[in-house]
């Protein structure tokens, strides 16, 4: 059929009114006073259409012959909501706001309406989603794909004070902006095996047969650029059966193993791993990235041949695939599979084409955390990749012997498969060997990569290592989420900022005290944020935040490395403080602590029933008076950051040196206006940089010291030599905070007092405790305290994805942006 010429529809409130209303009686039977829900749905489909166009342009260009494309390949997109982010995008919330007005309905309800897409742990699955907004902003080629899990991140509730998972069924009443296009579906094998066959010119080749297949059906989802016309896209996959699947058992007479098989096969996009950290030797992870990696790959190249016949020698110069951490690193051998086995290239000219198509970030130094997979797993369910990967690694082997003759143990170190009584495929070892490039996340995380965990590998190959410092999109950390400091800005400096943030540094001359009415309207705007966390925190929590007060803030996965700990430990000796009159130089503080636990991870858990127990007695003794508050919040996930961020004055950014790879709510917190207090650790000291040590609150072991500590560390020491710290762990072992549950926090006692604890947070007590003391000072300055508010805000443009993506492109990725 002729393609037909879109026009661009309406962004007038009359037009936006009328299709809005189309779509709530015509099209989803719903009128007037129905559920919020509809309401918002309506909106959505009103808003899409107002993307199509760009949308389908976008596509059009980028799929010019020649023209080159990224490809983001991870597990997790932790894209949060829509609704309020293209309406920024477009330029068109007040028009929206005026029709939704005329029928007497409120935006902010609507918007309210949306489920989170909680497709992500946190971090990682967070900068995936930064990263694609970025990229449509700066107009590059750059397609996403991820899974559609049925269930994303578990919903958080506090019950007695410990966490309770729900789960999170984000897609019960649809997802309007998705778009299903079983046309494009893939077929994903499992299981089967080998078989080795000499093809009719004689040449030796391999074929999978006998496999269980999975259809991959892609969902897409619009990614807006800012103001610029342009809409990449997310492509998410959904696992469903095969019809033959079905009908093998069906037509044998058991139609209960047919569903069965159908089950099977779907679950393997039903549901995200509840994991920071990798969840090793699971085989339906496995299933969920070999899926993944499989059928983007396929796709990727369903698209490179549209149309016409092309020459596989030419697809690296077309093609660049990120993996996102080692997730998806089989991707590695399936390229080769595929370039092989069904593209007829041999070894040579696949290995070539593949090791100029991979990219693998880097995004943690927990040894914890890299992946590795039984070799029985790997070989059951994918064996034809094994043996890819025994290739390549006998091949990379001999390289390292040719490099380092005799030298038997880092051959060993080396190694792609693990030799033991149980042997293992190192999924990191292996996208290290097939890509170009390998980056950490931080200055200091890429540094201690090449100088620890990957030594090897850099002494090998120092030029696939680079660094790429994280970042995070103000589009939806300053200017949709905070629209007050948004409008000072933007009447101070001009609105420019919002697609180039370094514009930013234009404030710094407004930090001076004599900008009085600047700084004025500055601390206006973030009392009126502080009022809307106080209302977030009485409503979820029934505390009572004083927004005069310091809102003190850690929120983030909970986790033993990033030391909520250490904070609880502070609010105790706060309280010690105040029951013993010790009152000079105090500062009111509010403090608020929210994020997820891992539902395995038992000492996690228990963190939380702390925070929840003490924040109880702190609450309810009339002792303290307002002076110090404490509050769990429940449920942390992205919408609740985007009223978070824009209320705190103190970021807590607190974990042992050395373990935080970078560290991203730091940078929200930043462009804020908060100020940080933190360790030399990950990002932190890049925003240290950036804004000055005067305006950082920085305390603790550096990671050197950490290390140098090791094996002679004695927690026992640092309480012998510190009252504060002794009367803090006295009381909590008394049982102050647990009464009725008498030694529930022995476990958090041993952790703390054992000379093992990786995280050596009472070696950090005394330094935070001084920190904390310098916080509540400045505070007392409201001068100086707004002065560096402005100056975090005005240090903040380095930290923008704009930047990380420009720099991902440059050294990287090389594609051309698109024009208007
Ligand atoms: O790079 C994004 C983010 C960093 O900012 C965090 O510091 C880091 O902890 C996080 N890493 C992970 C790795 N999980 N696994 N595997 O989430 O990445």
């Amino acid at each position: 059929y002729r393609p037909v010429q879109l026009k661009p529809l309406a962004h007038n409130a009359k037009a936006i009114g009328a299709d809005f209303q189309r779509y709530l009686s015509y099209h989803l039977g719903r009128f007037q006073g129905c559920e919020p829900f509809y309401a918002y749905e309506s909106l959505a489909y009103t808003l899409r259409d107002r993307l199509m166009v760009d949308w389908r342009n976008t596509w059009d260009r980028q799929l010019q012959p020649g023209s080159r494309r990224a490809y983001y390949l991870s597990l997790e997109f932790l894209i949060g909501r829509a609704l309020g982010n293209h309406l920024l995008n477009l330029g068109i919330k007040d028009e929206t706001h005026k029709a939704m007005l005329d029928i007497s309905e409120q935006l902010e309800d609507i918007v309210d309406q949306e489920p989170d897409a909680g497709l992500g742990n946190g971090g990682l699955g967070r900068l995936a989603a930064c990263f694609m907004d970025s990229c449509a902003t700066l107009q590059l080629p750059v397609m996403g794909y991820g899974l559609r899990y049925e269930y994303g991140m578990f919903r958080q509730h506090i019950d007695n004070g410990y966490q309770v998972e729900e789960p999170d069924r984000w897609l019960r009443n649809g997802n309007p902006w998705e778009i299903e296009r079983s046309e494009y579906g893939q077929r994903v094998h499992f299981g089967g095996r080998s078989e080795h066959y000499r093809d009719d010119h004689g040449n030796q080749r391999a074929r999978w047969v006998d496999t269980q297949d999975v259809l991959a059906i892609p969902f897409d989802m619009p990614i807006s650029g800012y103001r610029n016309k342009t809409v990449n896209t997310l492509r998410l996959w959904k696992a469903a059966a095969t019809e033959e699947f079905n009908l093998g058992e069906f037509n044998a007479g058991s139609y209960t193993e047919a569903v069965q098989a159908k089950n099977n096969a779907e679950h393997i996009s039903m549901v995200l791993y509840p994991n920071d950290t990798s969840e090793n030797g699971k085989e339906l992870r496995l299933r969920q990235q070999y899926f993944l990696a499989s059928a983007s790959i396929k796709d990727a190249m369903r698209v490179w041949e549209h149309h016409e016949a092309r020459d596989y020698r030419d697809f690296a110069a077309e093609n660049v695939f990120q993996m996102n951490d080692t997730h998806p690193t089989i991707a590695v051998a399936e390229l080769m599979r595929i370039l092989m086995d069904e593209k007829n290239l041999s070894w040579e000219q696949s290995w070539s084409i593949t090791t100029r198509c991979m990219a693998y970030t880097n995004h943690t130094l927990l040894p914890e955390a890299l992946e590795k997979w039984p070799l029985n797993l790997f070989e059951r369910l994918l064996p034809r990749l094994l043996e890819i990967i025994y290739e390549i690694n006998a091949r990379f082997l001999r390289q390292v012997s040719l490099k380092w003759p005799g030298d038997i143990e880092r051959q060993q170190r080396m190694s792609i498969i693990e030799d033991g009584s149980q042997r293992y495929v190192r999924m990191a070892w292996l996208a290290i060997v097939g890509s170009f490039s390998v980056n950490g996340v931080a200055a200091l995380h890429s540094k201690l990569l090449r100088d620890g965990l990957f030594q090897d590998f850099y002494q090998l190959w120092p030029e696939k290592f680079n660094n790429k410092t994280n970042g995070v999109t103000p589009r939806r950390w300053v200017a949709y989420a905070n629209p007050g400091m948004t409008a000072l800005i933007s009447e101070t400096i001009g609105d420019g900022w919002v697609a180039d943030l370094s514009q930013l540094e234009q404030l710094k001359s407004y930090a001076e005290v004599h900008h009085e009415a600047f700084h004025t309207r500055w601390r206006e705007v973030k009392l009126s944020n502080k009022q809307r966390l106080a209302a977030l925190v009485k409503a979820e929590c029934d505390v009572d935040f004083d927004p005069t007060a310091l809102f003190d803030v850690q929120v983030k996965r909970i986790h033993e490395y990033k030391r909520q700990l250490l904070n609880v430990l502070h609010v105790i000796h706060l309280y010690l403080r105040i029951k013993n009159g010790r009152l000079e130089n105090w500062t009111n503080r509010c403090v608020l602590i929210g994020g997820k636990a891992a539902p395995g991870y038992v000492m996690a858990k228990r963190i939380i029933k702390l925070v929840n127990n003490v924040a109880a007695v702190v609450n309810s003794d009339p002792d303290v008076n307002g002076r110090l508050k404490l509050a769990f919040l429940p449920n942390y996930r992205v919408s609740s950051m985007e009223i978070i961020a824009p209320a705190t004055d103190l970021s807590e950014q607190i974990s042992t040196a050395g373990k935080e790879a970078s560290g991203t709510g730091n940078m929200k917190f930043m462009m804020n206006g908060a100020a940080t207090i933190g360790t030399y650790d990950g990002a932190n000291i890049e925003i240290l940089d950036a804004v000055g040590a005067e305006n950082f609150f920085l305390f603790g072991l550096k990671a050197n010291e950490v290390d140098a500590l090791g094996h002679h560390y004695q927690p026992s020491r640092y309480v012998d030599e510190d009252n504060d710290l002794h009367d803090v762990l006295r009381l909590l072992r008394s049982g102050h905070f647990n009464p009725n549950e008498p030694h529930i926090f022995d476990m958090i006692l041993d952790a703390l007092l054992s000379p093992h604890d990786p995280w050596k947070t009472l070696a950090d007590f005394h330094s935070y405790v001084d920190a904390q003391e310098q916080v509540s000072l400045a505070w007392q300055d409201t001068a100086r305290w707004t002065r560096m508010s402005i100056l975090n805000t005005a240090s903040s443009g380095f930290f923008s994805t704009d930047r990380t993506m420009l720099e991902y492109n440059r050294e990287i990725w090389k594609l051309k942006p698109g024009v208007k």
